[in-house]
């Protein structure tokens, strides 16, 4: 370890990102007394929730269990307004954590990481920034987050549209006045179903170009009552220690007692309706116990959905439009909305089908599709995301004998517990492909991870340990396992980011483990307790490149 180096560029741990992992990350490694770095591309802390800035943006789970459990006096401290968080709510948290915790003199903004490469002579990452600036850190840690890298589809004309233009997840500090605007959105995913409702209410015209109908279940967000929130913080470690022993690390949500097949029509109704009502993904998707695995019961809930969505929107052809009938609900991310259907009652508002009449081109005043032409002054992408591996691939990430990530992951992501992948020592993933990840409370995910990678590194400074990699067995047994946990359930039936299926040419794998966080963790730990299994230690003072100093067959 590097540790007593002071060279100016010299770092035990560097980290890429500084949203929830990447700030808690460079916490653990104060904790541990190393000398790390964050590399940040934004001005500022928070991630995907500095750039997914857009109106309406706000997350999916409660508040007051998407927030870091690591300190006690944080989460009593902390007050969230909103049952569900404003992106402004959670960006002002994160940068909170970073000050109360000494963070921001480690974290070096502005600052692009272009490429990063092994030296295995040295044992060291090499890392070089957009700027030119170069670091040298003992461990790299990847915490780039898995909806970062924003999705720009590729349609005839779109650069030479001379409207205001924008993609939420690269959205403005500047807060675009949209009123007497003609606005187009293309996309119709989580980001747009939040955005909607308030471009709706801005702006003179709005035309949702709409390619796939998706499932939306109210949020049904409103303040946080202060009695409701002073009984959680009454109890809250006992509160956090209850969600990390459930697949979704949410607690509050019971997991389901029944199975939708030996319900009646009417009691499934009466479930359905109840879940309506309270608001929820989570908790709609938990009435019953085999939605998500059996296809006849998932049917039940959809068309639950479908018929609330005939009996909330007055024109007929738009109600069938926005009924989704190409996935299975849960799927794809089921969308939280709230006044989402509502909106396209309002006369300023058309819902336009780009399924049955697809976009031509986009001109330098519009979109033409094939039935119509939309004069347009503004335009809205709200097209997602390379998820998973975008923001990996775009750094040239080298291993062992220079092998570039991108192609050992271009038939989809190999790894070994989603923490690390053979041939690529001493870097680490937080929370991306094979790990519960987007699957769980995304939160809780990265604290799993960060805890368990610094007690590896704590591990391996006990031990006088240099290296770490994992075997390809290992690796191999892993992915199989991800994938077939996986094809258990409905989700790689559709057509969703999840698998990559957004992103013309990439792979088709469904990469998320969806055995649950509480399984998860466990698997890690075990795996930690029993000597890293399926990892090899090289020790620090062998200089020689030998396999096996530590390693622990399986
Ligand atoms: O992106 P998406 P998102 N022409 O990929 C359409 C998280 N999130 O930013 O389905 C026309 O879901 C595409 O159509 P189709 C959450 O995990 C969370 O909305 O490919 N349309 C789709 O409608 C979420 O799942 C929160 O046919 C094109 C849309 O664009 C994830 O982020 C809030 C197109 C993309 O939907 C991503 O959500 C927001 C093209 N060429 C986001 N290309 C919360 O916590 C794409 N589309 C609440």
């Amino acid at each position: 370890m590097s540790r007593s180096s002071r060279k100016e560029n010299l770092f035990d741990v560097l980290i890429i990102g500084a949203g929830f992992a990447g700030i808690y990350m460079l916490k653990k490694c104060h904790e541990m007394g190393l000398r790390a770095r964050i590399l940040e591309a934004a001005p500022d802390v928070g991630g995907t929730w500095f750039w997914n800035r857009y109106p309406g943006a706000r997350c999916d789970v409660e508040s007051l269990e998407y927030s870091y459990s690591f300190s006690d006096e944080l989460q009593r401290e902390w007050v969230w307004p909103e049952r569900y968080s404003a992106q402004k709510d959670i960006q002002r948290y994160i940068r909170h954590v970073a000050e109360k915790f000494s963070l921001l003199d480690d974290i070096q903004f502005n600052t692009r990481v272009v490429e990063a490469h092994y030296k295995e002579d040295q044992r060291q990452w090499h890392i070089k920034c957009h700027d030119g600036a170069s670091f040298i850190g003992t461990f790299c840690i990847m915490a780039t987050g898995c909806l970062s890298s924003t999705h720009m589809p590729d349609i005839a004309g779109i650069e030479g549209f001379s409207g205001s233009f924008y993609h939420t997840g690269q959205w403005p500090e500047s807060e675009p006045d949209f009123s007497g605007m003609r606005v187009g959105v293309i996309g119709t995913g989580s980001s747009a179903v939040q955005l909607i409702p308030i471009i709706a209410r801005q702006c003179r015209h709005l035309y949702v170009f709409q390619r796939t109908a998706n499932f939306v279940v109210p949020a049904h967000n409103r303040q946080l009552d202060p009695d409701v929130e002073a009984a959680h913080k009454a109890n809250y470690p006992e509160r956090r220690r209850q969600s990390r022993q459930t697949p979704f690390c949410i607690g509050g949500h019971p997991a389901p007692a029944h199975y939708a097949h030996e319900a009646s029509a009417e009691e499934r109704n009466l479930m359905y309706e109840k879940k309506w009502q309270t608001g929820g993904a989570i908790s709609y998707l938990y009435s019953y116990k085999e939605l998500l695995v059996d296809p006849e019961a998932n049917e039940t809930a959809g068309s639950f959905v479908r018929q609330k969505i005939r009996s909330i929107v007055r024109d007929p052809r738009t109600a069938e439009d926005l009924c989704p009938n190409d996935h299975y609900i849960g799927t794809k991310r089921l969308c939280l909305g709230d006044d989402y259907y509502e909106t396209y009652n309002r006369d300023n508002v058309t819902l336009v089908n780009i399924r049955t009449s697809p976009i031509r081109q986009v001109t330098s005043n519009g979109i033409v599709t094939d039935d119509d032409d939309y004069q347009l002054d503004a335009m809205i992408l709200a097209t997602g995301f390379d998820a998973m591996t975008g923001s990996l691939f775009a750094i040239d990430i080298r291993g062992r004998g220079s092998a570039a990530l991108r192609e050992k992951w271009r038939y989809g992501p190999l790894t070994y517990l989603g923490l690390m992948t053979a041939g690529f020592p001493n870097l680490f993933f937080v929370a991306g492909s094979g790990s519960p990840s987007v699957k769980t409370n995304m939160v809780c995910a990265i604290e799993q991870h960060v805890e368990w990678i610094s007690g590896c590194i704590q591990h391996m400074m006990a031990n006088r340990l240099a290296e770490i990699s994992c075997s390809e067995d290992a690796e191999r047994k892993w992915t199989d396992h991800v994938a077939e946990v996986g094809n258990a359930t409905l989700y790689p039936t559709a057509k969703s980011w999840y698998s990559g299926d957004n992103i013309p040419g990439k792979s088709r794998v469904f990469t998320p483990y969806v055995g649950g966080l509480d399984v998860y963790r466990k698997k890690c730990d075990d795996v930690a307790s029993s000597g890293y299994t399926g990892f090899r230690f090289i020790g620090s003072e062998d200089r020689r490149l030998r396999e096996g100093f530590f390693e622990v067959s399986e």
